[in-house]
């Protein structure tokens, strides 16, 4: 019997032991006081072990052999060349140097968006970041594709985007408070399987659970019933996607017109309510925004609306969002509107009352927590200062010195030689791929770091493999978990895989700026120094934190809980003079001058009903009749994990599913389980069919994180819905991705079906 080995450790969706057997991983064993903790685990061993580890560095056949001036369209088809590490590290130094002298720092694009490690030493977004500040800078992303909109439009409308981030009034409170909880999006705990930067606590479903037993009155909109979790006596409206600003103007206008409305708090505590309240009632425009206007665009029942008003106007309400409302065409507009509507409630900075986002969307959103800080690692500053809205990298290499407007601002898109990407998987998380690859095809160079031949890895001139999570030392956690956990290396590097941190350093050195990158710190004086931050902040707000010898030791670090509520906006609500709001006004802004002056009008100075590109009510719904809602995979994070246990054997065919009602199947002959093919005039993917009562009709469902599998002919053979969304910024305000507003046509899949090879290592030379 080999010697049984155990080692603590977390990632994106929880924290377990590594149980390590004769040098491989054998299980990951949940962590002990994680009262629900994810299957995803189970695909961990798989992964770790699989053959698509990335085993050497490789550069792609044509552009060891031309550099700079290889065909770029040919990457993704050509074979790799293995080489040696100094090989590699060579020609990598030399391309980077090459082009800074060249082309200047801003022609190197060092983003590298995507969910790394949970580990915040070996970050490899963080460190990229800093290894490529550290020798000049780059061009940025500014935002994220989770909530990019939100992001830069809540500073102009509340002063902050921290509820976003989870920092909304707690659970504690709505057990407490709560009456009636309104959640547009719903509540999928798929999603809470999840929390950027790991947890040792998966705290929603107990969460739930006692708000369940508190006898809340939960309601969830969406367009599927998948979005009420099971147990949980939720009623569910079904919702046209794309289409809650007009159900929650609906509800403002109910409640005006039944003088419901909560005057004073919007006269004392908000600005610019009366112009909102005049378009509303249509005084403005000549429509009033009624629940039978609604209920044209949004397929909501008038009277389910003015019900629903009138019931939150009688209780103490909480209103929720999820991320995805905002995460499409513009998705300012949701989150500007359910503003409003809590405004008009009057309920903000109440306990158990007001708005909050998230609640459906990720793990620790509500969870009560001391607000001390997470374990953090510095990316440094960008001497180049220069960066893009996330979502427009395919709009910036394709239209290089071309100019596009930001939240106020206007830029021109550099001009990219080289792309650099460690811990992102921009094959997955960009939308219409199609696209993507025409402008992937532009750069000089690639470079990426990645453990596995994902979709990305294989698209670059030169993959250098990255160690995994298990492979060193790290330290992990969330600001809304109460855990910080302890990540012992409980594996060898995979063949001749390196750390991130070590791939930067030796990079550095090669350029002459080593000790601007490591501080002279190695692995294990990084993580005491981590550590030790952490610790002085803790103790400083009164925790105990012992020495890191003895955190190290134990494994993990524990916050108490707060035996105070946390209430979003409670001092401002008590007293708006002494605690104002950090927009311009101190008041929440329902009509914001800042963004009237900026002139867009993609982004109206107060919530209205503005048209996404494509929807059910658009004149190309006619051709593509069908909403595509591309959702969170409840079997993995994003493309993560993708060939492990779990996801694979979710699989139909080896294919994602796409879940479309029953009167959509009928009409198209198509039976559960059948191959389909979804598309529209970006592209076109294979997927099952999962034919159900729970899905509105005229709305198709598919998860993300399909790797993408392109056949060369526009069509991806294995169900990345990506091929089939639309690429454009939510507006000119935010840029944010514009991933849930795309129509399509569902055909049964006739002929020949051609076998899945995104799980296959591309030909090594
Ligand atoms: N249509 C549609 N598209 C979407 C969304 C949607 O709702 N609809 N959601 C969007 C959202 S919210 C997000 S956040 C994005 C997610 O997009 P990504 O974050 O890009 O997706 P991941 O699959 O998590 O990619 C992370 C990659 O990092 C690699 N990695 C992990 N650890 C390390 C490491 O230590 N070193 C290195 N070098 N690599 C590592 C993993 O192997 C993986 O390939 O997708 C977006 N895309
Ligand atoms: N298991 C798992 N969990 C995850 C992730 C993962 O990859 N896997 N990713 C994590 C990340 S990075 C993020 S950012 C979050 C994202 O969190 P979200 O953005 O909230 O997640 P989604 O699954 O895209 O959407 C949530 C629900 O919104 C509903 N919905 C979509 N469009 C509309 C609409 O127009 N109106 C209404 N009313 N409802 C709509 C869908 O039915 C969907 O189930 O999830 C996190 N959680
Ligand atoms: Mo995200």
């Amino acid at each position: 019997m080999p010697e049984t080995q155990r080692f603590p450790s977390l990632s994106h969706w929880g924290a377990f032991t590594a149980v390590v057997e004769g040098g491989r991983l054998r299980a990951c064993e949940p962590f002990p006081h994680d009262p629900a903790p994810s299957p995803i685990l189970r695909s961990m061993p798989g992964m770790i072990h699989s053959p698509l580890r990335i085993a050497r560095p490789a550069v792609r056949q044509g552009w060891l052999r031309d550099r700079a001036r290889s065909d770029g369209s040919a990457r993704g088809s050509e074979p790799f060349v293995e080489v040696d590490w100094d090989v590699a590290l060579k020609l990598v130094s030399e391309e980077l140097a090459r082009v800074r002298s060249q082309h200047g720092d801003a022609a190197i694009f060092g983003g590298s968006y995507g969910w790394s490690s949970a580990g915040r030493l070996h970050h490899a977004r963080t460190l990229t970041h800093r290894f490529l500040n550290a020798g000049g800078g780059c061009v940025m992303q500014a935002g994220n594709y989770s909530w990019g909109a939100a992001q830069f439009l809540l500073p102009h409308v509340i002063g902050t985007y921290a509820p976003v981030t989870g920092r909304v009034t707690d659970w504690k409170s709505v057990e407490a408070h709560t009456r009636l909880f309104i959640a547009f999006g719903g509540l999928p705990l798929r999603n809470t399987q999840i929390t950027s930067g790991g947890a040792g606590e998966h705290s929603t479903p107990r969460w739930l659970e006692r708000a369940r037993r508190a006898g809340i009155e939960f309601v969830v909109i969406s367009p599927t019933q998948a979005d009420v979790p099971d147990g949980l006596p939720a009623r569910w409206i079904p919702i046209r996607p794309n289409t809650d600003t007009a159900m929650m103007l609906a509800m403002v206008h109910t409640l005006l017109t039944e003088q419901r409305h909560d005057a004073g708090f919007v006269r004392t505590h908000c600005t610019g309510f009366d112009r909102f309240a005049d378009y509303v009632l249509g005084k403005a425009d000549g429509t009033a925004k009624s629940a039978e206007w609604a209920a044209g665009i949004c397929g909501v029942p008038a009277d389910v609306m003015r019900e629903l008003a009138r019931r939150a106007a009688s209780v103490r309400t909480l209103i929720t969002c999820t991320w995805s409302l905002q995460r499409a065409h513009r998705g300012e507009q949701p989150y500007w509107a359910v503003i409003a509507l809590a405004a008009a409630l009057g309920q903000v900075g109440l306990p158990g009352g007001g708005f909050a986002f998230g609640h459906g969307s990720m793990n620790g959103v509500g969870n009560p927590r001391p607000g001390v800080a997470a374990p953090e690692m510095s990316a440094g500053r960008n001497p180049t200062g220069r960066s893009i809205p996330v979502a427009r990298i395919a709009d910036m290499l394709l239209h290089p010195g071309e100019p596009f407007e930001f939240n106020g601002k206007r830029d021109t898109y550099p001009d990219i030689r080289l792309v650099y990407w460690a811990g992102g998987n921009p094959f997955h998380h960009h939308q219409d791929l199609n696209r993507l690859m025409r402008a992937w095809s532009r750069p000089e160079t690639i470079i990426v770091h990645e453990s596995w031949w994902t979709p990305t890895a294989r698209r670059a001139d030169i993959v250098l493999p990255a160690t995994t999570t298990l492979e060193r030392n790290d330290i992990g956690g969330s600001s809304r978990d109460r855990f910080v956990l302890a990540m012992h290396q409980a594996l060898p590097p995979h063949v001749h895989s390196r750390n991130d941190f070590d791939i930067y350093r030796e990079l550095a050195a090669m350029a002459g700026y080593e000790a601007a990158f490591t501080e002279g710190r190695d692995e294990s004086q990084w993580l005491r120094h981590i550590y030790g931050e952490l610790a002085a902040n803790w103790r400083e707000a009164g925790f105990d934190a012992p020495d890191f010898e003895a955190f190290w030791q134990a494994g993990f670090l524990e916050l108490p809980e707060p035996s105070r509520e946390f209430v979003l906006f409670e001092d401002f609500r008590r007293d708006p003079q002494a605690h104002p709001l950090q927009t311009p006004s101190g008041k929440i802004e329902i009509y914001s001058e800042r963004i009237a002056a900026f002139g867009y009008d993609d982004c109206p100075p107060h919530p209205a009903w503005v048209e996404p590109v494509e929807w059910l009510g658009a004149a190309a719904s006619a051709r593509y009749p069908l909403h595509l809602v591309t959702s969170q995979p409840g079997d993995k994070l994003h493309s993560q994990l993708d060939a492990g246990e779990v996801s694979v054997s979710a699989k139909i065919h080896g294919r994602e599913r796409v879940h479309m009602s029953e009167q959509d199947a009928v009409s198209r002959g198509i039976a559960n389980g059948d191959l389909v093919r979804v598309f529209n005039d970006r592209g076109a993917c294979i997927a099952a069919a999962v034919v159900s009562a729970g899905v509105m009709p005229g709305v198709a469902i598919m998860s993300t994180g399909a790797w993408f599998d392109p056949d060369g002919a526009a069509l991806d053979r294995h169900g990345n819905p990506n091929v089939l969304t639309v690429d454009v910024g939510t507006s000119r305000l935010t840029q944010a991705p514009s991933a849930l507003s795309a129509l399509v046509d569902i055909r049964k899949w006739e002929g020949e079906v051609p076998p899945v090879r995104a799980f296959e290592v591309p030909q090594l030379v």
